[in-house]
């Protein structure tokens, strides 16, 4: 056991807070600049929550010996090839991966996509060559931050708490926490987002803020970029978007002689061209000079791996499947790792109905919903019995955790779970494991800022307005203070305008091509009257949402429908 009292957040979240461990309690550490000596709601959970004390097949305790015999056996007389390797992100360490490797040796049919920011990914990569955040300093420096489609005091409390006394702007269909303490809130239409940027951009060259030079210089497209632009009358984009020009020209009024940040989130690209959305508003920023700027830039999920080698990669030629429709009747075996598919994944009917098809491994800290599906459960060891390292998506610090303590039942890490199977198998070993955390400790990934930016030249996006009518609702999840995705607090209810007419507690069923579902009311008059809003983690949002993957990424979409919505 390590005498260093390090333990690191697992849990995915932008923060990635590092704490302390000392005498059986855990306290934020004040030597990281993001944690700052503070831990959060969810952290304080996360330490009540009872973890599997024991293996189980068919429902009945075994030994984790019993249960990883039983794994052998079952994995030796299925053929890899119709076996599926699940991964989610309950634990965002570096060392989850190991068992992928494993998985991989084997032969098992793996994911591809993401269920969380695949499309806003790929957008900002096709722009700049990668995802990488600029350092938070540049953000703290910068005058005015632009909260664009991100809960940010919310999923993002620490680094949040460095910049709260900035001037902010938020563009959200909701009234969030952050909107409220917002200068100017755009509370446009869902999914307009790409027009709003369109809009934002030409009135940029309208007020001559775009520098000509600097374009040239380091973009390629930008005419091209400016040409859509102007397609359209500024007055039409009024009307689609929801956002008065009144409005925008009060946000050029705020950021005019800024330095400018902008704070990305989720919400502008769970759709199916979520890709393309997030490119637009990466192409307004630059052409509105953000990324010229000293300090400021853009800020979304950064792909925390960057310049990293993969200390668990296998090249084989294994089969991947998009994670958003994955079929788990397909196979014979499925191994689910670090995920809650029942909740979290979409089309909650099809989930559960290909999970009672097949034999089912989870490999988890604690009973969720998928447990119920469940042949053969092996509790996974807490997070402070392991080592690991943290990675961030949302700043440029690392945390690292040591084992502080002995687990106090029967589990098995991931490390050593993956290494049990390889030597079961015969397969090619892991690298060592200090060697792995090392590698991570030593190797500081530096900030390298684009050369050339390349502009959207080309925008075709279905708008989901077309099919709306005065009797559907656009669905909008955001995450909640009070759970970390489908973990601890869950709040069931479906929360509507007051002017849609429903009353609080109204029993309502919800329904969309995918499914449906009954609901509890609760008005509220922060969510736009043309949205229903429910948090993520509610056990029946799921049951509303598409089971496909976007244009370009695999990945999930889970707001592009519409739903209906009738009382019981
Ligand atoms: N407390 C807490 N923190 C968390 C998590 C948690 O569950 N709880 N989860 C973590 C994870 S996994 C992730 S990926 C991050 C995500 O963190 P965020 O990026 O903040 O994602 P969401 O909470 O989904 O919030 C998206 C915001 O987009 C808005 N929105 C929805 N549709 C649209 C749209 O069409 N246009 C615009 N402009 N806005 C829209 C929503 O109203 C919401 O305010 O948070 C992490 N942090
Ligand atoms: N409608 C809708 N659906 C969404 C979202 C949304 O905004 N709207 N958000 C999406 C997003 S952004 C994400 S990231 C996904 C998240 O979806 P998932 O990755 O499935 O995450 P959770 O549902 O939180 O389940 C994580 C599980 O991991 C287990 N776990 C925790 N720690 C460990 C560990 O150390 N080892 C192992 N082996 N297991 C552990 C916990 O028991 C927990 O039940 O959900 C997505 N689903
Ligand atoms: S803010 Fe995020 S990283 Fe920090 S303790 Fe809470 S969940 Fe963990
Ligand atoms: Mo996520």
């Amino acid at each position: 056991m390590s005498s260093n009292n390090n333990v690191a957040c697992p849990m995915d979240c932008y923060d990635t807070c590092q704490a302390e461990y000392s005498d059986g309690l855990v306290k934020g550490s004040k030597n990281n600049r993001v944690t700052n000596g503070k831990l959060c709601v969810n952290f304080a959970s996360l330490l009540k929550q009872e973890y599997l004390q024991t293996a189980k097949y068919n429902s009945e305790d075994i030994s984790l010996e019993q249960g990883l015999e039983i794994l052998v056996d079952k994995l030796k007389n299925t053929e890899a090839s119709r076996t599926l390797f699940y991964k989610g992100s309950g634990n965002l360490g570096v060392m989850q991966s190991a068992s992928k490797n494993f998985f991989s040796q084997y032969g098992s049919v793996l994911t591809k996509g993401s269920l969380c920011d695949g499309g806003g990914s790929a957008g900002i990569e096709a722009g700049r060559g990668s995802v990488q955040n600029p350092p938070i300093q540049d953000l703290i420096d910068s005058d005015v931050i632009i909260v664009w489609g991100r809960n940010f005091s919310v999923t993002s409390p620490h680094i949040y708490n460095l910049v709260k006394d900035k001037t902010f702007i938020t563009i959200d269909p909701i009234k969030t926490d952050i909107a409220k303490k917002s200068e100017l809130h755009l509370q446009l239409n869902p999914k307009t987002d790409h027009e709003l940027a369109l809009m934002l951009t030409r009135v940029t060259y309208m007020n001559r803020l775009d520098d000509e030079e600097y374009l040239e210089e380091n973009t390629e497209g930008n005419d091209w970029f400016f040409d859509i632009c102007k397609n359209r009358p500024l007055v039409s984009y009024e009307v689609t978007t929801g956002v008065e020009l009144n409005d925008v020209y009060k946000l050029f009024d705020i950021i005019e002689d800024k330095t400018v940040s902008i704070v990305l989130g989720l919400g502008v690209q769970k759709y199916f061209e979520g890709a393309q959305i997030t490119r637009c508003i990466d192409s307004f920023a630059t052409f509105v000079g953000i990324h010229k700027q000293d300090c400021g830039g853009v800020w979304y999920l950064s792909d925390s791996n960057y310049a990293y080698e993969k200390q668990f990669e296998y090249k084989g030629k294994n089969k991947k499947v998009a994670i958003p429709t994955v079929d788990f009747s397909h196979y014979d075996l499925v191994f689910i790792q670090g995920a809650n598919p029942v909740v979290s994944a979409p089309n909650t009917k099809f989930v559960k109905e290909g999970l009672e098809k097949t034999f089912v491994v989870y490999f988890g800290t604690t009973f969720n919903d998928t447990c119920e599906y469940a042949d053969l459960i092996i509790p996974s060891t807490e997070f402070l019995s392991k080592d690991d390292v943290r990675l961030s998506y949302g700043h440029e610090y690392i945390a690292i955790s040591n084992k502080v303590k002995e687990a106090s039942y029967n589990s098995i890490s991931e490390y050593d779970l993956a290494n049990y199977l390889i030597k079961e198998f015969n397969f090619e070993s892991l690298k060592d494991k200090d060697e792995i955390l090392n590698y991570y400790i030593e190797n500081k990934v530096e900030y390298e800022k684009f050369e050339t930016f390349e502009f959207i030249e080309d925008v075709e996006i279905e708008p989901l307005y077309k099919n709306k009518t005065q009797e559907n609702f656009y669905l909008i999840t955001a995450k909640n203070k009070l759970s970390l995705n489908s973990q601890f607090e869950i709040d069931n209810n479906v929360y509507l305008n007051s002017a849609t007419n429903f009353k609080d507690d109204d029993k309502v069923k919800i329904s969309s091509p995918y499914g449906s579902a009954i609901f509890n009311v609760k008005i509220n008059d922060d969510i736009k009257d043309n949205c229903a809003f429910f948090f993520a983690g509610n056990r029946f949002v799921n049951y509303l949402t598409p089971n496909k993957d976007d244009e370009d990424t695999f990945s999930a979409m889970y707001q592009e429908v519409l739903i209906e919505i009738e009382l019981c």
